[in-house]
């Protein structure tokens, strides 16, 4: 008995410091030991020699010994590097293509006019989609009644009339003025809602650049400068711009910015319909009213603000003619704008 203790004991410092990866060792051990000639088999031939009384302890004993072997060649199993992994997988191969998708065509025009406004310090800020009547319409000297929130050109939230899908981003704007930190120099990127007839020039929903400037002093003067700055970044420095007057109840004096067509270089084309001159956006002074609403005294601060549409400018760029294709995830479309800037 005193005998088969320290054999076991002898086996288990043995087994235990037993390591291997190999698939063909692995299996030697198990023969060695777990296999039917093997030594745990042994040592259960030879407790027949053990004597009676100390039976139960030695049964004890090689139970213990059995799944403490077991345990181990179990544990080993887990390593194996098979022989296919360690030899035959060429490491030199290239890898599987991993599919990492696109960018979205309105996702790139947005980034890019971003990041022309972001070099002037221009920060950005997001706010909801689903907008109160204050924020959306109230705040932008919008009245009641007004036509622009006609409810053929708005969506209303039917459960709570006071709710609707922001018809532009000002709303944002409203939010940030409301904050009361000034100066504001800020992008408002977004989806809007109009109700309007899906078709291949019009659509539902479509997406909007708004900015913001307010500081003392800030002047027409510094809204020209801004807009022209971002037209030769975008168009390149023969783009061309002018500014028409024009009406927002949100600011005053407001206009209209064209620039030379890009696509006929002022030759007249159908993007421009002939006439050189293509709109791109909107803008105008802050109205004071709208500074007042929102806590800013319209004697001490003045600012600059303007919007303009981001499928577009997309559409011309990329060679797109049915804006109803921006929203449909076609992936064979999206795939498309995979190498695009
Ligand atoms: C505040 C005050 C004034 C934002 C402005 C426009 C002119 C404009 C349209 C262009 C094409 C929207 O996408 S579009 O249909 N926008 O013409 N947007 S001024 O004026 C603001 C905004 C916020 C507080």
């Amino acid at each position: 008995m005193e005998n088969l203790w320290q054999q076991i004991d002898a086996l288990r410092s043995e087994i235990g410091s037993f390591a291997t990866t190999r698939a063909d060792e692995v299996e030697a051990f198990r023969i060695k030991y777990l296999g039917t000639k093997g030594v745990v088999k042994q040592l259960m031939t030879a407790m027949k020699e053990v004597p009676v009384e100390k039976k139960k302890e030695a049964g004890q004993l090689l139970n213990d010994f059995k799944s403490f072997v077991t345990a181990h060649y179990e544990q080993l199993l887990t390593g194996i590097i098979s022989d296919k992994d360690a030899s035959t997988i060429d490491l030199s191969l290239p890898g599987q293509p991993f599919p990492i998708g696109s960018r979205h065509p309105v996702t790139l025009m947005k980034n890019r006019i971003i990041s022309i406004f972001q070099r002037l310090g221009f920060a950005v800020a997001e706010g909801p989609e689903i907008e109160d009547d204050w924020h959306n319409f109230g705040a932008l000297n919008l009245p009641a009644h007004h036509p622009a929130r006609d409810m053929q050109d708005t969506f209303y939230i039917q459960q709570n009339p006071d709710w609707v899908l922001r018809t532009h981003t000002s709303s944002v704007q409203i939010r940030e003025m409301e904050k009361g930190q000034l100066p504001i120099r800020m992008l408002m990127p977004g989806r809007v809602f109009r109700n309007e007839t899906v078709s291949a020039r019009s659509h539902c929903f479509f997406h909007q650049i708004e900015g913001l400037y307010i500081d003392e002093n800030v002047s027409f003067a510094d809204l020209k400068q801004t807009l022209y700055f971002f037209v030769k970044e975008m168009y390149g420095p023969n783009a061309q711009v002018r500014f028409r007057p024009s009406y927002f109840p949100f600011t005053e004096p407001s206009a209209e910015m064209d620039v030379s067509c890009f696509i006929c270089a002022g030759k007249g084309c159908t993007v421009c319909k002939r006439s050189g001159w293509v709109e791109i956006l909107g803008c105008g002074m802050v109205h004071p009213n709208v500074l007042s609403n929102c806590g800013i005294d319209p004697e001490k601060y003045s600012g600059f603000a303007f919007g303009m549409g981001v499928e577009r400018p997309a559409m011309l760029k990329y060679g797109v003619n049915d804006l109803r294709l921006f929203s449909e995830n076609d992936i064979r479309f999206l795939r498309q704008f995979a190498a695009a800037t």
